[in-house]
């Protein structure tokens, strides 16, 4: 929950990250129960193992040759999930490259994000997904839209429309990222900007790119209300699903 208290909690001033289980799936506190019923802990479940085989489906087929590009989203799916399941069908996708689970929620198809890598622009023709824009590699420059569309949205007086953005760790030393969190906060445009840090940009580590303490407070800079969540998905908690070829 994004409560006031939570917030002061986890000020990212104090380099606190939100975290609730350990690497092995365990509680970290034993009081600690997630707000979310059984059904739709199997659900989020379900979801994150379906993206997880897919994933490595496509990463497989691009060592095979048989795609010609793929980033991969191992360790990454939480976010995608959690986000997907809070995603109303009124809400607005602008996704960078790598949040393969946030796309499934949305309803764009496995034959149509298998198609984009492959090489043919129809994967971006989404039959199912309204409000979702093409993947987007110049990085950063997604956010840019998904002010401009935030705006919008609150201009035509759509009150209940959220927009989630997404955008790497290396993204954020892009000034769009600066500009968009600037034009959002100074407009109240209603936008989740979603940081993945996975701690490189193709060869560059994070504390070569930054010297901010953590992501988070690049928010706060621009009185963003910020946090800053472990959201890593070990590996020894996942089983495969199988999947069959007829299934995309
Ligand atoms: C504007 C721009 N500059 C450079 C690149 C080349 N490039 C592709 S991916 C990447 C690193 C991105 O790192 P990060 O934002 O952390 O995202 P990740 O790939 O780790 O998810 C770069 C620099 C690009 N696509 N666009
Ligand atoms: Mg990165």
């Amino acid at each position: 929950m994004l409560d006031q208290n939570t917030l002061d909690k986890y000020d990212p001033i104090k380099n606190k990250a939100m975290q609730f289980i350990d690497d092995k799936g365990k509680p970290l506190s034993k009081s600690w129960k997630p707000a979310l019923s059984d059904k739709d802990i199997y659900k989020a479940y379900e979801a994150l193992l379906f993206e997880r085989t897919a994933d490595l489906m496509a990463v497989s087929y691009q060592r095979q040759g048989r795609m010609y590009t793929y980033p991969p989203n191992l360790g990454q799916e939480a976010i995608h999930i959690a986000a997907g399941m809070v995603t109303k069908e009124q809400d607005w996708l602008v996704p960078a490259f790598r949040e393969l689970g946030a796309w499934l929620a949305k309803g764009v198809s496995l034959k149509e994000i298998f198609l984009y890598f492959k090489g043919n622009e129809d994967g971006s023709r989404f039959e199912k997904a309204n409000r979702m824009l093409p993947v987007s590699v110049p990085i950063a420059s997604q956010l840019i839209h998904a002010a401009g569309i935030g705006y919008a949205m609150k201009y035509q007086g759509e009150k209940d429309t959220a927009i989630f953005a997404y955008v790497g760790d290396g993204g954020t030393s892009e000034g769009d990222f600066h500009e968009a969190l600037n034009f959002a906060a100074v407009w109240d445009a209603p936008v989740v900007f979603i940081v993945q840090n996975n701690q490189f940009a193709i060869s560059v580590p994070l504390k070569m790119q930054t010297r901010s303490i953590n992501i988070a407070v690049k928010g706060i800079a621009y009185n963003v209300p910020s946090l800053l969540v472990d959201g890593n998905v070990s590996l020894p908690c996942m089983k495969l699903l199988a999947m069959p070829e007829s299934t995309l």
